[in-house]
C-alpha cells in the first residue's frame, strides 16, 4: 500500500456547504469538496463520491479527523487520479446520540442508518447536491440521477461502512461504486458480517440480481486494518461473498474483478488509517 502523508498542496479545491431538508423535515447539510479547476472549467463534469462518517460523526468528521482534503488536492494535482467531487453527508437526523465515549447504541445507530438510506439519500440528499454541482446527472429526477449511476459512488468509515452496504443493497440503481471501510453489513442485524456472513453475502448477491444487474455493473473497494475492531466483522462477510463468484469476482491482486480487498497491516479503527485506503483506491474509482 502507498502511504499518504501531509505535504503542502500546489493547487487546492474548496469545501462548500449544501443545506437541505432531510427525512421528516430535519435541517441537514453536507460538505462538498470541489476540486481545483471546478470554477474555471465550466464545461467539465465530475464523478461524485459520497463519503460517510463513522459513529458519532457529522459532515465535518472526515475533514476534521484527517487530511482528506489535502490528500484529494495532492492526488489530483499530481495526476494520480482524475479530479472528482467528494460529498461528506451525515446519516443522523438530529445529530449523533452517544453513550459514554467508546460505547455505541447499536440499535439507535442502525435505525438512523436505515432512515437515512430509505427516506433521505436518494430522495433528498442526491437532488440537493446534484442540483447544485456539475456531476454527470442531467437533472435531479430519479430517472436522471439513475442514468448517471456509473459516475456516482458511496463509501464510508465504520458506521459509514455499514451505510455503504445498505446503499449497495438498496440503491444499486443510483450507485455503481462502493467503498465500505472498516464496517460490515447490518442488513440482517447488528454485526451481520460476522454473525451471519453467508446469509449476508447471499442477500447482497440477491440485491444485484433482483435489480437486473450483473457483475459488470458495480465495483466494491472494501478495506480495513488487521488491528481494526471491525476486521473480525468484515472479513467473514468478504470471504462469504468471494464464494458467490457468479456475481462477486474477487480481485486476487491483478486489479481485475469487482470485489477489491485491502487489509492494512497493523492498521486500526481511525480516520487517518482509513484515509490510506481511500488514497490507494482513488485512481481506480469510476473506471468502467
Ligand atoms: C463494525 C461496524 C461498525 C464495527 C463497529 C462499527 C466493531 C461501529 C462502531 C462505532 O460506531 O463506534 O463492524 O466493528
Amino acid at each position: 500500500m502507498k502511504q499518504f502523508a501531509y505535504f503542502d498542496a500546489p493547487r487546492r479545491g474548496a469545501l462548500r456547504r449544501v443545506d437541505y431538508v432531510g427525512a421528516h423535515g430535519a435541517r441537514k447539510y453536507a460538505l462538498v469538496y470541489l476540486p481545483w479547476g471546478y470554477e474555471t472549467e465550466r464545461e467539465r463534469r465530475y464523478d461524485i463520491l459520497y463519503l460517510m462518517h463513522g459513529g458519532g460523526g457529522s459532515p465535518d468528521a472526515w475533514p476534521d479527523a484527517c487530511p482528506v482534503k489535502n490528500m484529494l488536492d495532492r492526488a489530483f494535482a499530481a495526476g494520480e487520479a482524475e479530479p472528482m467531487i467528494v460529498v461528506f453527508p451525515s446519516f443522523y437526523a438530529d445529530g449523533p446520540r452517544r453513550g459514554a465515549p467508546g460505547t455505541v447504541d447499536a440499535d439507535f445507530e442502525r435505525k438512523s442508518v436505515l432512515t437515512f438510506q430509505t427516506e433521505e439519500l436518494t430522495e433528498r440528499l442526491l437532488p440537493a447536491v446534484e442540483g447544485a454541482v456539475r456531476g454527470f446527472a442531467e437533472g435531479v429526477s430519479p430517472a436522471a440521477l439513475k442514468a448517471a449511476r456509473r459516475h456516482r459512488g458511496f463509501g464510508g468509515f465504520s458506521m459509514g461502512g455499514v451505510n455503504t452496504w445498505y446503499a449497495f443493497s438498496l440503491h444499486l440503481d443510483y450507485f455503481s461504486t462502493f467503498l465500505p471501510l472498516s464496517g460490515d453489513s447490518w442488513a440482517l442485524g447488528v454485526m451481520g458480517g460476522s454473525e451471519k456472513p453467508r446469509e449476508t453475502a447471499a442477500a447482497l448477491r440477491e440485491a444485484v440480481l433482483a435489480g437486473g444487474f450483473g457483475p459488470e455493473d458495480f465495483a466494491i473497494f472494501a478495506a480495513t486494518g488487521t488491528e481494526d475492531i471491525a476486521y473480525a466483522n468484515l472479513l467473514p462477510q468478504i470471504e462469504a461473498m468471494k464464494a458467490l463468484d457468479d456475481v462477486f469476482r474477487f480481485d486476487s491482486g491483478d486489479g481485475r474483478g469487482n470485489l477489491h480487498w485491502l487489509a492494512g497491516e497493523g492498521m486500526v479503527h481511525c480516520y487517518p488509517d482509513v484515509l490510506q485506503y481511500v488514497y490507494n483506491y482513488l485512481p481506480r474509482l469510476f473506471r468502467f
